[in-house]
């Protein structure tokens, strides 16, 4: 008899493990024995592993550790090497790219950012790494390829923030500091160095996709969930027939809203301004510090903000006075 199974109520299978779909090449890089674990089976699937691991992702990882290492290492260094203030003054320790004075060099003194340099190429190369194990996975599955566009996009934007911005502004001193609370502090200044980034379009539109991305899988997640005592989560099958769960669902947003999104569409919805949230930052970034150096400025210029009167003395840059900036 069908039963209704939902996150509470899952039975969990243990049986011989699900290996996958035999591939044409490549199968002895699947590791680990698979195992099952309770809970695991609670939030998705009971089953661990295998894992795909293969040349691309063994090295991915590899490169991701070496970063890490050389970001932990440096973190470690600032603090005289005390483990207990390591641990206290985590959040704020930072390794900092060159100082603008050092340009594009490839190799500043280590100390002065060569190992932030050396820490962003090992980075970079694993991010990289991994995003050819989603395409190459994928492929292997006989899949389309949405995941790695996705991820793609997700690399534009930081490429743009670490690596083309930097090169177009002329220094890696534009660049951001690795570090939980700099990297914040960074994006701050930023968007007061570029007189406001709420002015940006692009920094509009990249939240219209953030805020609608997170809206739009609201949602979908609570319309599948609210049709799930139906079947709803087995998209497919529900697709043809009279009084489905798909049908209840579609029904639900056109009688609420007049229209409704398909099975199909909801998910090309989703994957569209979840790509380009970042997409749109991206452009908005860099832009930023190239073609437009004040936002406020721009959005006055084009009618975006009011000009406010002058009833203060005009103040300086600081950071122009002391010859700081580009
Ligand atoms: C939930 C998937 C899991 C991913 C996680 C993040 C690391 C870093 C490194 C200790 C949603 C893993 C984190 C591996 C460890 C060291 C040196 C994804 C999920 C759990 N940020 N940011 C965070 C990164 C930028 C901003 C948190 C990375 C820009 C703001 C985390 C990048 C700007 C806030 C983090 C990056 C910016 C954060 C949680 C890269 C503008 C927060 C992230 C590679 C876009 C929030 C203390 C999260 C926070 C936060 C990582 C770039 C702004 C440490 C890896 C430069 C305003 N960022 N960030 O959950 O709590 O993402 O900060 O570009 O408020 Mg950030
Ligand atoms: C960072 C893409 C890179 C990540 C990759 C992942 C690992 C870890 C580990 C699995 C996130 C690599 C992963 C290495 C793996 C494990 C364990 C994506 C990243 C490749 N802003 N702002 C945005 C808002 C303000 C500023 C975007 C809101 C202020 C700057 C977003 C507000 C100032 C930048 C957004 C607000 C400011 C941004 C990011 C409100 C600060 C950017 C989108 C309500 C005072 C970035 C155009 C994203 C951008 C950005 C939201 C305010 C500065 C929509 C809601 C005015 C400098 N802001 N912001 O997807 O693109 O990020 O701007 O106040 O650079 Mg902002």
């Amino acid at each position: 008899m069908p039963e209704y199974q939902n996150i509470f109520t899952q039975v969990q299978l243990r049986a011989a493990p699900e290996l996958g779909v035999p591939l044409k090449r490549g199968n002895a890089a699947r590791s680990g024995v698979p195992s099952y674990e309770y809970w695991a089976g609670k939030v998705g699937n009971a089953q661990i592993g295998p894992i795909y691991l293969g040349f691309l992702g063994s090295l991915s990882l590899v490169c991701g550790l070496i970063a890490f290492e050389i970001i932990g290492l440096n973190m470690w260094a600032s603090v005289n090497w005390d483990p207990v203030q390591f641990l206290r003054q985590l959040p704020w320790l930072a390794l900092e790219p060159p100082r603008p004075e050092y340009g594009l060099r490839i190799l500043p003194p280590l100390a002065e950012g060569g190992w932030w340099l050396m820490a962003g190429f090992f980075l970079t190369t694993s991010i990289l790494l991994w995003w050819l194990r989603t395409y190459r996975r994928a492929r292997a599955l006989g899949m389309g390829t949405h995941v790695a566009w996705a991820f793609a996009a997700a690399i534009w934007l930081y490429l743009v923030l670490g690596f083309i911005r930097p090169i177009l502004m002329g220094n890696w001193g534009e660049a951001v500091p690795f570090g939980i609370f700099p990297h914040l502090d960074w994006t701050a200044a930023f968007s007061i160095r570029y007189g406001n980034l709420f002015y940006n379009p692009f920094h509009m539109l990249s939240i219209v996709f953030l805020y609608g991305a997170t809206l739009l899988f609201a949602m979908h997640g609570a319309t599948i969930l609210a049709v799930g005592r139906y079947g709803g989560e087995r998209e497919i099958e529900q697709i043809y027939d009279r009084g489905t769960a798909s049908e209840r669902a579609a029904l639900f947003w056109r009688w609420t809203m007049g229209f409704n999104a398909t099975m199909e569409s909801i998910h090309r919805w989703a994957w569209w301004f979840a790509v380009l949230c970042p997409l749109t930052g991206g452009i908005g970034i860099l832009l930023t510090g190239t073609v437009v150096d004040n936002w406020y400025l721009w959005a006055v210029k084009h009618g975006v903000a009011p000009s406010y009167p002058q009833v203060f003395a005009p103040v300086l840059d600081p950071a122009a006075l002391s010859g700081v900036t580009k």
